[in-house]
């Protein structure tokens, strides 16, 4: 059996809303003039090519007064007020819509009421509330506070109360994978027969979302990997000037890096089922700025003795403030962006912070200008932490969210790489430090960066708690 809920309520209150976040559906037609829904559709919630649960939008009640009326006639004469006011009413002019929304439960949906708490309760809300509990159905009431305020909670929830089997907040356009778990989780508690099936779905959610999580971690690690190891190379002809020749190379080079980035944006956008709308970062975010320029290197990264941590000769060397680039010639190259780096930069001087152009073949008919792999140690620790922080923002986005607003984005402070426990820094360095030497063998610590990526994806999330207490 496939358990299917029906979205009820007054119009505009949030009900497609509620049913894009929970299925996570972008699909979901969502309006700010009320009343554009007039016929029921259901949408299922597909895991593994298997539907495990489907959630049915309706369009808000038109007439909740009369339904009321004319129900509690039938109840009073003993019918059912459910099918009997279905069936004497589903041709009638007036109430055709309000029996449409009442269709899915005829088939045996629950109910789960939308209502925005940020305004007051008022008769209506009584008379729908009360349509609903006539029906007999188990039924689960959402407050969902458009405008953030619960000033008028208490009144609905005193209503709730009375008229639902059990009653939860559960914000549209805030939820994450945590509250939408907790709503499914509780769900169960309506109706005792539906326990056992409500269980597997959500276990199969929860697998679901790590499994997506791990599915993540694959794509950093690919992404890393691309990084460190991508090398360009450019042929000049010894009399040329080289600054203009440097200057395209590194545009080529940072243009790639860009474009790997991308890529991983857009896996990441299609793992959590962003597919329809154009999902943009909030305007202040950090990933606007490129991956080399100054306010980047500033925020994120290691601070200089967790680079340290990290151990290798990298660290040592930058914390000497060693130009990295010994063998080839410092070109300068950062000069431009130079000057102003903060905390991290500083220490290490700002011109070969990023990368190196190595200039090959001097004395020769060519000259040959190479840039990469990326030895900087900083360097994957920042391409990391900005994969992280994108994981952040496209999983706390709702998809019944189809705005941008700038109150909500603050919402849960991003892990980064500098908030990681000792062990993990160790290793992450470790592993950092062989794909930079290139080295044929990393299968294995490839395999443990993965993990541990993972992990830390299920602790931000929600997915896992988080046991170790190795932060310093
Ligand atoms: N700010 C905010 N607006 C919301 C929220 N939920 C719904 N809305 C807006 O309210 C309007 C009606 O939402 P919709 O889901 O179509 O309501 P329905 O008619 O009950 O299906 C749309 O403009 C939504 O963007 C919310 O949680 N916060
Ligand atoms: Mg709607």
């Amino acid at each position: 059996m496939i358990p299917e809920f029906a979205i009820l309520g007054h119009p505009n209150e949030g009900k497609s809303s509620v049913l894009s976040t929970l299925t996570e559906d972008d699909s979901v037609r969502i309006s700010a003039e009320p009343g554009e829904t007039i016929k029921c559709r259901t949408f299922p919630v597909i895991i593994d090519n298997q539907e495990i649960i489907r959630f049915t939008d309706t369009p808000g009640f038109q007439n909740p007064t009369r339904m009321l009326s004319e129900m509690q006639k039938f109840s009073e004469s003993s019918e059912d007020p459910l099918q009997s006011f279905y069936r004497r009413y589903h041709n009638d002019d007036d109430l055709r819509h309000d029996c449409e929304l009442l269709r899915p439960l005829l088939r045996g949906a629950g109910i789960l009421y939308v209502a925005d708490g940020s305004r007051p309760l008022r008769q209506v809300d009584l008379a729908e509330m009360e349509v609903l509990r006539l029906t007999g159905k188990p039924r689960m009431a959402i407050l969902n506070c458009k405008r953030g305020e619960e000033e008028f909670s208490p009144q609905w929830k005193a209503q709730f109360r009375k008229h639902f089997n059990s009653s939860r907040v559960f914000n549209a356009h805030r939820a994450d994978y945590r509250q939408r778990i907790r709503l499914l989780e509780a769900l169960k508690s309506i109706e005792q027969d539906w326990q056992e099936v409500l269980d597997y779905v959500v276990t199969t959610f929860k697998d679901d979302w790590r499994n997506r999580n791990y599915r993540t971690s694959e794509l950093i690690s690919e992404l890393l990997t691309d990084c460190l190891q991508l090398k360009m190379e450019k042929n000049v002809a010894p009399e040329t000037s080289l600054e203009p020749a440097k200057k395209e190379l590194f545009h080529r080079y940072s243009t790639k890096l860009a474009h790997l980035e991308n890529l991983c944006h857009r896996e990441m956008r299609k793992i959590f089922k962003h597919n329809v709308f154009d999902y943009r970062l909030p305007s202040h975010s950090i990933l606007h700025q490129d991956l080399f320029a100054d306010e980047t290197w500033q925020f994120l990264g290691l601070s200089r003795s967790q680079l340290a941590i990290t151990g290798g000769a990298g660290g040592a060397a930058l914390a000497a403030g060693l130009d990295l680039a010994a063998g080839g010639a410092s070109l300068g190259l950062f000069t431009s962006i130079g000057g102003a780096l903060g905390a991290f930069g500083a220490v290490y001087g700002s011109r070969n912070i990023a990368s190196k152009i190595k200039v090959l073949g001097i004395g020769t008919a060519t000259i040959k200008l190479q840039i990469g792999p990326n030895t900087n140690p900083q360097f994957p620790f920042i391409v990391l932490d900005r994969a992280l922080l994108y994981y952040s923002h496209i999983t706390t986005w709702a998809h019944g969210r189809r705005d941008y607003d700038a109150s909500l984005s603050e919402k849960s402070p991003p892990v980064l790489t500098r908030s990681l426990p000792r062990t993990s820094l160790k290793t992450i360095g470790h592993y950092f430090r062989m794909l930079q030497k290139n080295g044929s063998d990393v299968a294995d610590a490839e395999d443990t960066f993965k993990k541990l990526i993972m992990r830390q994806l299920n602790v931000v999330s929600g997915a896992e708690e988080y046991e170790d207490n190795d932060f310093h």
